[in-house]
């Protein structure tokens, strides 16, 4: 009885695969599918791959033996901080500004003579003495005169004076105007007739009008 219902199973199969085919003579009937085949051989292997990502670093190896040499000296570190403040010095002695001051001030009467010791025309003197608060150097007596003289000595330069030539030549002013109650010119001179419009001293306190663009020592007074 199992063998039968075996074979009924299979015939049913049969007929079900076959069915299609009954009614549509003269086709080719498409055959039962045949039992899978084995597995073939393994093929021959393939090509390698392409290199992989670049891996982390390794561990350190082991210390080395100690007979290295040296490694180089290391950098210097960051400055530190100020030491506390050291006890006062002694009190020095003067430094050679004194030194620089002699033969650049004098002194006659309550009038103080002065030079920077530059040797500049005469704008730039009357500037100079201006901006210091003083005017340029105009002795008014001998003795003011003798205190000028002192520093176009030391200096070895002629010296402008605060003096010039009024509209009228041959007659000079001082440089508010005003005319001079004191000269102590050189002989022969003023011989500028109105082309030397400046006054300067040489170096034996005598005065000669001079044109005013040449270059004398800067002397003011306070
Ligand atoms: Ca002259």
């Amino acid at each position: 009885m199992k063998v039968l219902s075996q074979f009924l199973h299979a015939a049913v199969a049969v007929a079900v695969f076959t069915l299609p085919c009954l009614g549509q003579a003269g086709d080719k009937c498409a055959g039962v599918p045949g039992i899978p085949g084995t597995p073939g051989s393994s093929g021959v292997p393939g090509r390698d791959g392409r290199d992989g990502m670049k891996g982390d670093p390794g561990p350190p190896g082991p210390m080395g033996p100690p007979n290295g040499l040296p490694g180089a000296t290391g950098r210097d570190g960051l400055p530190g901080p100020p030491g506390p403040r050291g006890e006062q010095g002694e009190k020095g002695e003067r430094g050679p500004e004194v030194l620089l001051l002699k033969g650049m001030i004098n002194k006659a009467g309550d009038k103080i003579f002065a030079t920077n010791a530059k040797v500049v025309d005469f704008e730039t003197i009357l500037q100079t003495c201006q901006n210091s608060g003083g005017s340029v150097a105009k002795p008014m007596n001998e003795k003011e005169n003798d205190a000028i003289l002192e520093i176009v000595k030391e200096k070895n330069q002629y010296a402008y004076l605060g003096i010039k030539e009024s509209p009228v030549p041959r007659e000079f002013e001082y440089l508010d105007g005003m005319a001079v109650n004191y000269t102590n010119w050189r002989r022969y001179e003023p011989n500028g007739k109105g082309a030397e419009n400046c006054v300067e001293m040489q170096t034996d306190g005598s005065w000669n009008d001079k044109k005013c663009n040449q270059y004398r020592l800067t002397v003011c007074e306070f």
